[in-house]
C-alpha cells in the first residue's frame, strides 16, 4: 500500500495545532525534537518537518501530497496549482496595519506617500492597489515591529494574534487587511487508488474532528409547551430528541446537537423560557 506524505512546520506557531489535530484523528506524531521525518505505519503517513516557507513548494513540486500552512503564507506564495482542501480552525491571526502610538493614521488615504514595512509584500501591494493608495513597501523578513521605532518605515503591516507584541512595541493596530488560519493544502493531482482511499479516510477523520469542535450536545428539561421557542433559540435544533420525564407529564428532556458554539447569552435565553438542568457537552467526533 502506498503511504501519504504530509509536510508540517517543524517548530513554530503551527506545530502544536498540527500535532493535536492528527492526535484527535487517531494518528500519533511521536517525533524527537530534531527529527525531520516521522513514519506512521499504523495509518500510513510519512510526516516531513520543514520551515513553513518551504511547505507550499514541497506540495507544488509533488514532493509531499499534503501540507499545513497559514492562509497568509499561501496567499503570499501565490501558487495557482495549490488547492485548499479545508480550513483547520487553528493558528488564527490577522494581517494588520499598525502605526506608532504617537502617530495619527485613521483612514486608508493617510497611507499615501508613506512607507510600510512588511514580510507580506504581495498581499500588501494587492491591498494598496485595490484601494488606490500609493505607498512605498519595505520588505523585511522579521522584527517588522521595529521598523517605525528606528525610522525604517512609517507604518507596519504584520500578523497579529493577541495584540501583545504591537503593544510592547508602542504600536496601535488601525486596519485589518486579511484574516488567516491554518489550512490543509494539496496539489490538484490525481492519486493512485490506494493513496486516494487513504486520503479519503484521513479527510473523513479531519472533518469529523472539525465538526465536533464547532458543535455542542445540549441537554435540558423544559415545559413541553415551550418547545417551539426553544427551537428558535438553538440553531440546528429543528429535530430535537425528546424524552419523557418520569412523574412529570408536562415536562420533557430535550437533546439537541447545536451547529454553533453555545454562548452564555444563549444559555440565558434558555433560562428565560424556563429551561432547567442545562448541560452543554463537547462532542468528540461527529460523522454525518
Ligand atoms: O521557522 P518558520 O519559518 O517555520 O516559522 P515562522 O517564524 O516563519 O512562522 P511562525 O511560526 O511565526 O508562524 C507560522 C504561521 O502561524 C503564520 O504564517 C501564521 O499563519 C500563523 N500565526 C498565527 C502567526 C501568529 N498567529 C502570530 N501571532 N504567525 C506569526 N505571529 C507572530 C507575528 O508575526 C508577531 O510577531 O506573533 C507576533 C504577534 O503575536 P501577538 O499574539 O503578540 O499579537
Ligand atoms: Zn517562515
Amino acid at each position: 500500500m502506498q503511504k501519504l506524505s504530509v509536510v508540517l512546520q517543524k517548530s513554530g506557531k503551527l506545530s502544536d495545532g498540527c500535532v493535536t489535530l492528527f492526535q484527535r484523528c487517531g494518528i500519533e506524531i511521536k517525533a524527537a525534537k530534531n527529527q525531520l521525518l516521522f513514519q506512521d505505519d499504523a495509518f500510513g503517513i510519512d510526516f516531513i518537518f520543514a520551515r513553513d516557507d518551504d511547505i507550499p513548494g514541497l506540495v507544488e513540486n509533488n514532493i509531499c501530497d499534503l501540507g499545513i500552512v497559514g492562509e497568509n503564507l499561501l496567499q503570499e506564495y501565490n501558487a495557482d496549482s495549490i488547492n485548499i482542501v479545508t480550513k483547520l480552525g487553528f493558528a488564527k491571526c490577522r494581517l494588520s496595519l499598525a502605526h506608532l502610538k504617537t502617530a495619527n493614521f485613521s483612514s486608508i488615504n493617510d497611507l499615501n506617500d508613506k512607507s510600510i514595512a512588511t514580510s507580506y509584500p504581495k498581499i500588501l501591494s494587492g491591498f494598496l492597489r485595490a484601494n488606490n493608495v500609493n505607498a512605498k513597501i519595505v520588505t523585511m523578513h522579521g522584527s517588522v515591529e521595529l521598523a517605525p521605532q528606528i525610522g525604517i518605515a512609517d507604518v507596519i503591516c504584520d500578523l497579529v494574534s493577541s495584540g501583545a507584541t504591537l503593544k510592547e512595541n508602542g504600536l496601535v493596530e488601525f486596519m485589518v487587511i486579511a484574516k488567516s488560519e491554518a489550512v490543509l493544502i494539496n496539489k490538484q493531482n490525481s492519486f493512485s487508488d490506494s493513496k486516494q482511499a487513504l486520503l479519503d479516510r484521513l479527510l473523513l477523520r479531519i472533518t469529523g474532528v472539525l465538526q465536533a469542535e464547532r458543535n455542542r450536545y445540549i441537554m435540558m428539561h423544559i415545559d413541553r409547551s415551550r418547545l417551539p421557542e426553544l427551537i428558535k433559540i438553538l440553531p440546528g435544533g429543528e429535530s430535537p430528541t425528546i424524552l419523557e420525564l418520569q412523574g412529570m407529564p408536562q415536562k420533557i428532556a430535550v437533546h439537541i446537537v447545536s451547529l454553533e458554539e453555545v454562548f452564555w447569552d444563549t444559555i440565558e435565553k434558555l433560562k428565560e423560557i424556563g429551561a432547567s438542568s442545562i448541560l452543554v457537552i463537547p462532542i468528540e467526533k461527529m460523522i454525518f
